[in-house]
């Protein structure tokens, strides 16, 4: 038995996915005999009301120098990162002395790149060491290590505390959570911010977008849990603010308690995730069902356009297909290859299933009769760029929220 990572209460899996790999270890052949694989299992805690995974592999196996995901592949997300920032710098930190802003997991540098450009004081926390590189060479500041009430402390020495903390999709990655929100209430300063996003769960229930479970995302948050959270390090939730990025997400805005107003945003949103029964058991249940239902449905597709001779490719590498090619059993049999247009992924195959990620490039030089839309939360930038896809009669086929196909 395991116990909760928030209140240390006994956990128990609902459902299992089965045997999983590292979502973004892409592999050469020589390497598929030595694939590492854990159980990937999900359970919702019944007192603090945190979703989060069984088992998670170390933090080392999933964030290193060849990490895989690189932010800036996607136009949309950089502007919504650009977006993210201005809207700290026009209103948080305006009248502020020399203000200091840091950000855990920032990747390439994707949203601090608008505080350099404005010669903001900044810091990035990111442990990828390559695509730190990149932010490095865009003359963001970058320190390779993982964020914990340690590196806090060390922060807080050589720079002093931060008037703003910020985080987009990487504080879900985090299984030692009590650390970083104790980190984060140490870096803070008394009339500090902390701003993060995450996919919520409240899309990923009602979407049945169960791919938003792997290795790296431990938890999967609602504003019920994050309030519970951070409140026991002396940090309210103030706002909080639905997003459409990745299929569905919630910014979080937290302070020290008392030194902002709560808006009324964060009441409603709470009830609302007690009207849709995220605090209920049953709902997992039903969530189980409703993932199983979806797998049969999409691998009977996947196996009827085999039988029928159809070329089908599937588009975006993520890592959230590392789930649903694993959980759904699809394979090389199935997809010819995968498009992505991430150099290190390309050449090379997915893990556990083991299907070939190729060049953007070979997608468009011949369209398939189906495009499999893995990258399914960049749906609308996808489609608009692939009129020509479109022209050659070729169809999407996605499976959030239904398996369905785009005509
Ligand atoms: O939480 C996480 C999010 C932020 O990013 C990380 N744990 C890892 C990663 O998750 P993901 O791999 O599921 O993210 P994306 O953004 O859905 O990945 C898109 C993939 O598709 C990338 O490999 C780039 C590729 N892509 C493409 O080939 N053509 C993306 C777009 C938009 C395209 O047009
Ligand atoms: N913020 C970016 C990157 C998200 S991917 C975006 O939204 O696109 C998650 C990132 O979190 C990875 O780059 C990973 O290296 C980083 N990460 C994982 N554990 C971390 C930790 N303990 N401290 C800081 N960053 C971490
Ligand atoms: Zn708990």
């Amino acid at each position: 038995m395991i116990s909760c990572r928030v209140c240390g209460n006994q956990l128990e899996k609902f459902m299992s996915f089965g045997k999983m790999p590292i979502a973004n270890r892409f592999l050469l052949p020589k390497q598929f005999d030595s694939e590492y694989f854990f159980e990937l299992a999900p359970a919702f805690c019944k007192s603090c009301f945190t979703f989060q995974i069984i088992e998670q592999p170390s933090p080392e196996k999933m964030f290193h120098n060849n990490y895989a995901f690189y932010s800036s592949t996607s136009r949309y997300m950089q502007l919504h990162f650009k977006e993210f920032a201005y809207e700290v710098i026009n209103s948080i930190l305006m009248g502020r002395d020399e203000p200091f802003v840091v950000e855990i997991g920032s990747n390439d540098g994707i949203m601090l790149r608008h505080f350099k450009d404005k010669g903001c004081r900044h810091l990035g926390i990111e442990p990828s060491e390559n695509v730190a590189d990149v932010a490095r060479k865009n003359g963001v500041n970058s320190l390779s290590k993982f964020f914990d009430v340690d590196l806090a402390e060390q922060i807080i020495e050589e720079y002093g505390q931060a008037d703003v903390i910020l985080s987009a999709n990487a504080m879900c990655h985090i299984s030692d959570i009590n650390s970083v929100a104790r980190g984060i209430s140490l870096l803070l300063k008394p009339k500090g911010v902390l701003i993060f996003e995450d996919p919520y769960l409240g899309d990923m229930i009602s979407k049945v977008s169960y791919d938003q479970i792997y290795d790296e995302h431990v938890f999967i948050f609602s504003a019920t849990s994050v309030s519970r959270i951070f409140q026991q390090y002396g940090l309210e939730l103030i706002n909080a603010i639905p997003q459409i990025t990745h299929g569905g997400s919630m910014r979080y805005i937290l302070a020290p308690i008392g030194s902002h107003l709560v808006s009324p945003n964060v009441k409603k949103i709470i009830d609302k995730e007690i009207e849709q029964g995220l605090p209920l058991p049953d709902t997992y249940e039903k969530f189980k069902e409703n993932c199983e239902k979806s797998r049969d449905t999409l691998l009977e597709l996947l196996n009827r356009l085999k039988d029928r001779g159809k070329r089908v490719v599937g588009y975006g590498a993520t890592s959230k297909s590392t789930t649903v090619t694993n959980y759904c059993k699809i394979g090389p049999e199935h997809i010819e290859f995968i498009s992505d247009t991430t150099p290190i992924k390309q050449g090379r195959f997915t893990p556990g299933m083991h299907i070939p990620v190729r060049p953007y490039e070979e997608f468009t030089k011949n369209f398939p009769e189906y495009a499999l839309l893995f990258a399914w939360n960049h749906a609308q930038e996808i489609f608009e760029k692939e009129v020509k896809f479109k022209y050659a009669k070729g169809k999407w086929i996605s499976y959030v929220p239904n398996v369905d196909i785009i005509e």
